[in-house]
């Protein structure tokens, strides 16, 4: 049955045709933006008042138009769809369940083919073997549309032995999280669905160009079938037909493309730069996939044996690398002659030892520190991520790094403002032993806003060490030795400690530095200092 649709009440005298989404031949349906227009005050999308086939287009872009005139011919066909479906369901009916993704079903209507494709390309991440019987999600590294690699961390998870970083057991493009913050988890619950690398760029293609990549075939998805159950854009997004159109075919949702129109309208620009953008990400995260497989097959070809790296490893790896990132980092050298600090420490040591306390040069510069971060708030501070400020934080925690066959792990002394030299001692050889047994408690590893890494019982005269970022500074120990210090008349031998101090050179300033350091290097030569 033919039938004239016309424009509604435009609420204007006339407008002119911005965009027209749809042609001759092409199926509507009811409530479809099938026009936009625009009038002196406003854009105004139009819908279709019926559903059906068109058969003439009455207008064209620019024209101006008034409310009541034709806007196309329709062929309504109320049982067509109906007809298809049952049409669908017969096909579907002689192909194996395994040939099948998608059901069809006449009480429901149709998936469109976005949908269809996504129920192919997509697969669900499951959490591996926690090791636990339940965590709860603290927090989410990545976000839905971001780019993964293989092993990157993307979820923290806290159990009550333990923080742990889950990696991604396979590179893509990160659908949907399945889980949030807070959230109890065990292992093996869905974590979040992924498009895989090599799937994820043909998802973005336009339809005509893209592999099936499911066994229904083309005649399952006739051209006016996802068009006639397509189900309607989301109600917030501003968008002509046109773009609707493009954006369905691309598979893009519009809701996550910034619009760059009159009233933030997405325009078909915005929607191919979005496009481009998700291109190139994918086309990184195949690249990356290649890599790998390429030193795979080179590695096994030459004979290398793998070593794995435990989780603690593999964390501090990517935690190191994210340092090389994210700040500017800069090495400044002192000694400190911490002779009289050792005479007095050989002297209360056994005293200590009585109480159970091993008392080490590490409490010592713990100590002196808890003043220095007071005096010097730069170096207890966070760079603001938009680059335009610094938080000084009020909490002076220092995490010190504990060598342990695990991998390096970093227990932190809270609130040192309020313990002794005694206290401070018990607590670096309590934390150290929690770590090397594999028994910190998340909170124990967290909060650090200065980080000390003493390599002094090992040996070596100077390393650089590396900041543990977010925070803009971390102070190395190397081993102290009896130098031939000149006093102004002789030479003197005295115990001097080696000094590395890493700042982020965005934050503290080399002159701010050295002060620091040498002011440090006097509170250790003259531990009374200590008390002023
Ligand atoms: N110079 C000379 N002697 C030192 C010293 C120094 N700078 N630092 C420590 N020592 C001495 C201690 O005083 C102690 O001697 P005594 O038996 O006479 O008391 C002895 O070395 C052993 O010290 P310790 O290691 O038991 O305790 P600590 O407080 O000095 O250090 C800890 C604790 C956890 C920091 C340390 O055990 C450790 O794991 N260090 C390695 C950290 C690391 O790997 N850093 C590198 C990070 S980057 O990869």
């Amino acid at each position: 049955m033919n039938t004239i649709v016309s424009f509604p009440d435009l609420g204007t005298e006339e407008a002119t045709v911005l965009e027209v989404g749809f042609a001759q031949g092409d199926w509507i349906r009811e409530n479809q933006i099938i026009v936009v227009l625009e009038s002196a005050k406003a854009t105004i999308d139009v819908p279709a008042t019926k559903e059906g086939q068109v058969q003439e287009v009455l207008i064209r872009v620019g024209q101006v138009v008034h409310s009541g005139e034709p806007i196309l011919k329709l062929e309504t066909m109320a049982h067509a769809t109906g007809e298809l479906v049952v049409a669908l369901q017969e096909i579907s009916a002689t192909l194996s369940p395994d040939q099948l993704i998608v059901k069809t079903d006449v009480a429901k209507p149709l998936p469109d083919s976005a949908q269809i494709e996504e129920k192919a390309l997509d697969q669900v991440i499951s959490l591996p073997d926690l090791g636990t019987d339940t965590a709860t999600v603290s927090n989410l590294l990545v976000q839905e549309g971001d780019s993964i690699s293989k092993d990157q961390p993307v979820v923290v998870l806290e159990s009550s032995k333990a923080s742990m970083e889950v990696p991604a057991p396979r590179a893509g493009i990160v659908r949907q999280w399945l889980i949030h913050p807070g959230q109890t988890v065990q292992s093996g619950d869905p974590m979040f669905r992924v498009v895989l690398p090599g799937l994820a760029a043909t998802a973005l293609l336009p339809n005509d160009s893209k592999p099936l990549t499911s066994p229904i075939s083309e005649s399952m998805q006739p051209r006016s079938v996802p068009d006639s159950v397509y189900m309607p854009s989301k109600a917030g997004v501003h968008a002509g037909p046109a773009v609707r159109r493009l954006a369905r075919e691309l598979g893009v949702d519009l809701e996550k493309v910034v619009g760059h129109g009159p009233h933030q309208r997405i325009l078909k620009e915005d929607l191919k730069s979005w496009v481009k953008h998700q291109l190139s990400a994918a086309t990184a995260v195949e690249e990356l996939s290649s890599d790998q497989e390429r030193q795979e097959k080179a590695m096994h070809a030459e004979g290398a044996t793998l070593l794995p790296l435990t989780r603690i490893q593999v964390i501090s790896a990517q935690r190191l690398a994210q340092s090389v990132h994210h700040v500017v980092p800069v090495t400044q050298f002192e000694q400190a002659d911490i002779t009289e600090l050792e005479a007095f420490r050989q002297q209360e040591k056994a005293a200590a030892q009585e109480k159970g306390v091993s008392l080490t040069v590490l409490a010592f510069v713990m100590k002196a520190l808890e003043k220095m971060l007071r005096q010097y708030p730069r170096f207890n501070s966070e760079f603001k991520l938009d680059g335009r400020g610094i938080y000084l934080r009020p909490e002076r925690n220092i995490g010190f790094a504990v060598d342990t066959e695990q991998g390096l792990m970093v227990p932190v002394l809270k609130n040192i403002q309020d313990q002794s030299l005694l206290d401070l001692a018990s607590r670096i050889a309590e934390l150290s032993r929690l770590a090397r047994d594999a028994s910190l408690k998340p909170d124990q590893m967290s909060g650090a806003s200065f980080t000390v890494s003493s390599l002094g019982s090992v040996g070596g005269t100077a390393f650089t060490p590396v900041i543990n970022w977010p925070q803009v500074a971390i102070l190395g120990l190397s081993r102290a030795s009896i130098q031939p210090i000149w006093d102004g008349k002789a030479f003197q031998p005295r115990l001097m400690l080696p000094l590395s101090l890493t700042y982020d050179h965005r934050v503290i300033d080399g002159a701010l530095a050295a002060r620091f350091l040498v002011d440090l290097s006097r509170q250790l030569g003259d531990i009374r200092r200590m008390l002023l």
